[in-house]
């Protein structure tokens, strides 16, 4: 019995990491479907709506590493998953999606088909604009090498691929995938590189690590941590890189926010001498808020496999590269002295403790799932976009999947369920209640995986992140909708909350509940914000208006 071309695609994916895939079936696809079932190569789930697929394989790479698998159907399902594609491009997921298509008979019938938009190859170079590298596996022939091809960009890369599989293709004998070597840095190169860069933390009086998510991608937290302890180096994450290294016997000072973070910490960025930026994207929501603009060309950038250095790059330095002959190098600490831990938040500022039946705010949340986890330990965080995000940066560090660049609504509950697909830990979800109608119904099919995740939606009965900047926009008002009460219809258990008592109660019995998702409808006053979105929003006014 020959090896299908399907079964060598999916040993490929597993063999670089792949532990699943998630998709939505269509009639171009269920030949690929089929396959899937039969190999039990990679157990297969299935969501309601693809923006769903794509959040949740993009999740479960971000979560566990290695490549995370999309399966859709040509037409309608791609392009319904094409957003969440985008967003993994834009944050540096190694998505990769599988499409069906139609058979090569199809294409020549002369026929319009059905799910075809202007012509049979639209789909084709609409996903070469969010995708590293594609392939269309219509020859057995070459499919093999086409998929090592694809699939070691998306890790080379970390960026999504595209495989368009037309029907008649997947159960077609097909050889092995091989491996494709990649192309080793200039050891001279990569050795100047690693000079230079010591030389220059070295000189400084205060130099300062900055952790973004390409740590996280290239599997370098632990790396990074040890190279930070050896120089005595302090570490702060990017807003993207929260979470990152949380676990690293000692974590990073905190999160850099700028004129909405802590002080501390945006001192010590924004007057360092000698910034390193390790896989930091350089974008808005990381540094548009910053108190005086960081002069990017006295920092240390290494992004997208190359250094850049004052006024040169180096462009061939992937940072796994870069990493190992730092570690090679350093023999001793850093002149500028230990790495400081931040200012422990003094007394004087330490919250009052609010009454039990004081109405539930953003910070009560944090507040909570941050007690929660200083009890039974950490968990990891599913948030999407809005305050919830914002209230996630007062939550203990612990790691955090989000949309923080590409800001895409939707993505936390699908991701939520792609982590605990992937990982086999429990997720905790930050989630807005404008968020949670786009894409909170798709609890809907965790019952039948087991999936039970604590999902908090702050139920603020607005787009309340929108009001922030325009008040006076009625059209953020999305009234109250009782998701509580919907819980039990998806197989779960609904919490109704309106105070602090009640959120901390709610939160201590839905931990004490497996097996079924819990959902925590904390009701908020549509004006309250959390702290660091409320400074987010005046920093944010104050430096969009000149003079001000
Ligand atoms: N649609 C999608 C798919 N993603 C988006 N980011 C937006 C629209 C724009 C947008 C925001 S924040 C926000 C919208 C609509 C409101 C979020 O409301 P909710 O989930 O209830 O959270 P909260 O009340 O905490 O704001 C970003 C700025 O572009």
């Amino acid at each position: 019995m020959s090896t299908t071309l399907a079964q060598r695609l999916l040993q490929a994916l597993k063999a670089r990491g792949a532990t699943e895939v998630f998709g939505i079936p269509g009639d171009f696809a269920l030949p690929l479907f089929r396959e899937i079932e039969r190999s039990v190569e990679l157990p297969l789930y299935t969501f309601s709506h693809e923006p769903a697929v794509g959040f949740a394989a993009d999740a479960a790479t971000r979560i566990r590493g290695g490549l995370g698998v999309a399966a859709v159907t040509y037409g309608a399902g791609a392009f319904n998953v094409l957003n969440a594609v985008a967003g993994a491009y834009a944050e540096r997921v190694p998505l990769v999606v599988l499409s069906g298509a139609p058979a090569a008979h199809e294409a020549t019938s002369g026929y319009l088909l059905h799910h075809q938009v202007k012509t049979l190859d639209s789909q084709w170079r609409v996903f070469r604009e969010v995708t590293a590298d594609a392939a269309r596996l219509d020859d057995p022939k070459t499919a093999p090498q086409d998929i090592a091809r694809v699939l070691d960009t998306a890790l080379r890369t970390s960026r999504p691929v595209y495989l368009e599989i037309p029907r008649d293709m997947p159960a077609r004998p097909c050889e092995a995938v091989p491996f494709t070597a990649a192309d080793a840095p200039d050891p001279d190169a990569l050795a100047a590189c690693a000079d230079e860069l010591l030389q220059r933390l070295h000189a400084a009086a205060r130099p300062l690590l900055m952790a973004g998510v390409e740590v996280r991608r290239y599997a370098l937290e632990a790396k990074v941590a040890e190279l930070a302890r050896r120089l005595s180096l302090p570490v702060v994450t990017s807003f993207m890189g929260r979470g990152l290294m949380s676990d690293a016997p000692t974590p990073p000072l905190g999160t850099y926010l700028g004129l909405a973070g802590d002080p501390d910490i945006t001192d010590r960025v924004e007057h360092s001498d000698a910034l390193l930026l390790l896989g930091v994207i350089v974008s808005d929501t990381n540094f548009a808020v910053s108190s005086r603009r960081i002069d990017l060309r006295h920092t240390i950038q290494a992004l997208d496999g190359r250094v850049i250095m004052g006024h040169h790059v180096y462009p061939d330095v992937p940072l796994d590269a870069l990493i190992d002959a730092l570690l090679q190098r350093v023999d001793r600490p850093l002149p500028s002295g230990a790495a400081t831990r931040a200012p422990a938040a003094s007394a004087a500022s330490a919250p009052t403790p609010r009454a039990a039946d004081a109405p539930a705010l953003p910070m009560d949340i944090a507040d909570a799932v941050s007690a929660l986890m200083q009890r039974h330990g950490t968990l990891p965080l599913a948030c999407d976009v809005g305050d919830c995000l914002f209230t996630a940066m007062d939550i203990t560090q612990a790691p955090l999947v989000a949309p923080g660049y590409y800001a895409g609504m939707g993505y936390a509950v699908p991701a939520a369920l792609g982590m605990q697909a992937a990982s086999g830990r429990r997720p905790i979800v930050l989630v807005g209640d404008g968020a949670f109608q786009m894409t909170g119904w798709e609890l809907g099919n965790a019952r039948r995986y087991g999936w039970d995740p604590i999902v908090i939606v702050l139920n603020n009965a607005s787009w309340q992140m929108l009001r922030a900047f325009e008040p006076e926009g009625r059209y953020n008002d999305l009234g109250t909708w009782d998701f509580a009460s919907m819980a039990a219809g998806m197989g779960g258990d609904g919490h109704l909350v309106r105070t602090r008592g009640e959120l901390v109660a709610a939160l201590d019995t839905a931990h004490a509940t497996r097996g079924r998702f819990q959902l925590l409808d904390v009701r908020i006053a549509p004006d309250a914000l959390s702290p660091t979105l409320d400074r987010f929003v005046k920093a944010v006014k104050r430096l969009s208006m000149p003079g001000a």
